[in-house]
């Protein structure tokens, strides 16, 4: 097929003058062999589809195994986030804060520009309109992606409301960010492409007062896909403080109660934390069902009623592989049945995707990510521990009629998490809003595969934004207090609640058996919203009295429910030194109100 260009009669009819400016100014210096404009429809897709494997970036899977997916294998080194290249390229350098990479705006825009100028010749630059929410919704926000892989126009076309209809609101008066992405490799006239192209040299950089984006040399998940963690975290973190509203690395669910009654859940925990699984739990107890309405961003506001209100701005998934099986979660492996575009797992001999915990045991001759013969002898993971899956929202079998509200469903409860293997219990109630901004401030966890950097390190992982938050996180911090001031003065505020799923023995084995049996504690939340169970206090907060945590049925035996909780005085005296530490990086913007905190859990500690 002949690259088409913007003067094609596929370019639409419709097209905004300031994208067609951006788009025409980004021509001159990307220097492309073509222009696409994306229409968002099936027929682009299947041709872009094809395109893909014809360059050798997917490969078909078996369609009587798998129908209509693909598989990509990563360049080896382009698997994951990269937070050392992440930029938050405010003006003010303390506007960025201790916790992001900062450059200087004027400086880093001319370094790029040189980055960039050439940068697409011999490849098509594509224009990917899309919408983060459901078009029309007040919470919406419309974004133009500048790319030149197709792996990511693809991808855009899931986890975005992708095409014709984002462009006719932009049309129509919408404000929208500019997100400009290449994979940084240039053919020069008859070079020969390859499967995966990429840069060694890599740039994320959010510019949050222009809301621009400008991402260079990957073409991975969360670098790349732009809509998702820039956008939709990282500039929108931004927009929500200067308009009101929060924008949060948060799963959404709906938990219905034997009683009938539903309760809508928002839960952030950092990447590689179990956010997906939490958001398609299958309970374990029964008359309880949890319904999926997100699974890793959330946009909350207070809505025309005075309640706390959330979308999900995403349309798909772009979830963890390894750990997802039919035991774990088998709503995703369902989910997964076709139509999903899979990342660095390994393949089947007969044409059909594994990765570690799908089953029990590996499949005889399998391929691993790498493209090389795998046995389990093999002495490495035969998929990624970060390989990826992307699929529709909509196929997932567990989502929500609500899903696509557009006011937003309304928030009882707000839950933070992390990876523990000590020191946090299975579950603790905050005493307030504040108490519990203090939980979702002061979160650690042990890192994942889902950013470059050494697994198992425990870090701090504010609200699980760590890498996301697009501004000085003290600030932020302050922005949920006043948040929490304004809910006050509204209808009512969300209970706030902190878990730790991963919680190990002396062994390194869990205490807690998770996954669907997360649903336990889903319980004991929504008892606590209906006033029905009581709770024991301790220093850190509320947590299940004896006996008021569902256990039947758990093989669990008491002392491993008793470690569980386990507060030790000492660790959490040592803690609260670390906490003092991490709230000193921020001087004199960290809010007093966190400082009183720590010193109220010091003083319960004491006591
Ligand atoms: P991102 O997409 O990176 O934001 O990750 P996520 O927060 O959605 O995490 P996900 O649900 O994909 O889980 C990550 C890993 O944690 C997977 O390997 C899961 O199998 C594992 N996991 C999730 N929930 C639990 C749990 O309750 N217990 C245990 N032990 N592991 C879990
Ligand atoms: C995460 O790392 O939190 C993800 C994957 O959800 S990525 O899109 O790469 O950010
Ligand atoms: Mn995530």
């Amino acid at each position: 097929m002949p690259p088409r260009t913007a003067a094609s009669p596929a370019a639409p009819a419709l097209r905004p003058s300031d994208v067609v400016a951006w788009v025409d100014e980004m021509t001159l210096l990307l220097q492309p062999d073509a222009v696409h404009w994306c229409d968002g429809s099936t027929r682009e897709r299947h041709e872009l589809l094809q395109g893909l494997v014809a360059a050798g970036t997917l490969e078909q899977l078996n369609p009587d195994l798998r129908p209509y997916s693909f598989l990509a294998r990563s360049d080896e080194r382009d698997v994951a986030r990269v937070e050392e290249r992440t930029f938050i390229c405010s003006r003010d350098e303390a506007d960025a804060g201790p916790t992001n990479n900062w450059a200087e705006p004027t400086a880093m825009r001319a370094e790029l520009t040189e980055l960039f100028r050439g940068a697409m010749r011999g490849r098509t630059l594509y224009v990917v309109p899309f919408s983060m929410g459901p078009v029309g919704s007040p919470m919406a926000k419309m974004g133009v992606q500048i790319t030149d892989s197709p792996y990511v126009v693809v991808s855009m076309g899931t986890m975005t409301r992708m095409g014709s209809a984002a462009l006719g609101a932009i049309e129509r008066g919408a404000d929208w960010v500019a997100a400009l992405h290449s994979v940084g490799a240039p053919l020069s006239p008859g070079q020969k492409d390859v499967p995966w192209p990429c840069n060694e040299t890599k740039y994320i950089v959010q510019f949050p007062e222009e809301r621009e984006i400008w991402s260079y040399g990957s073409a991975y998940g969360g670098n790349a896909i732009l809509a998702k963690k820039a956008f939709a975290l990282r500039i929108a973190s931004v927009q929500a403080r200067d308009e009101g509203w929060l924008a949060e690395h948060m799963l959404l669910i709906k938990v219905t109660a034997p009683t009938g009654k539903a309760y809508h859940l928002a839960a952030a925990f950092p990447s590689a934390c179990g956010k997906t699984n939490l958001a398609m739990l299958t309970p374990s107890i029964p008359g309880w069902t949890v319904e999926t309405i997100g699974d890793d961003i959330a946009w909350l506001r207070i809505g025309a009623d005075g309640r706390l209100r959330a979308i999900n701005p995403e349309a798909g998934f772009f979830g963890v592989a390894p750990g997802t099986g039919p035991a774990t979660n088998p709503t995703a492996v369902e989910t997964l049945w076709g139509n999903t575009i899979f990342t660095n797992v390994a393949r089947t001999e007969d044409g059909d995707v594994w990765w570690e915990g799908l089953s029990k045991h590996a499949p005889a001759g399998l391929t691993d990510w790498r493209g090389e013969q795998w046995t389990p002898d093999s002495g490495r993971p035969a998929a990624h521990p970060n390989s990826r899956f992307t699929v529709s929202a909509q196929q997932c079998p567990s989502i929500a009629g609500t899903w696509e509200d557009p006011e937003g469903v309304v928030i009882d409860a707000i839950i933070f998490g992390g990876r523990r293997a000590s020191n946090v219990p299975l579950v603790v109630e905050a005493r307030d809003w504040d108490h519990g901004v203090f939980m979702g401030a002061t979160i650690a966890s042990e890192q994942t595969a889902a950013a470059e950097g050494t697994v198992g390190e425990l870090r701090r992982d504010p609200f699980a934004m760590l890498p996301f938050c697009g501004y000085n996180m003290a600030d932020y911090f302050a922005h949920w207090l006043a948040f929490g001031r304004t809910l006050r003065r509204s209808a009512r505020v969300p209970r706030v609640f902190q878990v730790n799923w991963f919680r190990k023995d002396a062994e390194g084995s869990f205490l807690w058996p998770g996954f669907g049996e997360n649903a336990r504690v889903l319980q004991w939340m929504v008892e606590r919203l209906e006033g029905s169970a009581s709770a024991a206090e301790t220093p850190l907060g509320s947590v299940p009295r004896p006996g008021e945590l569902n256990v039947d049925g758990l093989d669990l035996d008491d002392a491993a429910l008793a470690e569980l909780f386990a507060v030790d005085a000492e660790a959490m005296r040592s803690e609260t030194d670390d906490i003092e530490r991490f709230f000193a990086t921020f001087g004199d913007r960290m809010p007093a109100e966190l400082d009183r905190q720590l010193a109220l859990l010091r003083h319960r500690l004491e006591a």
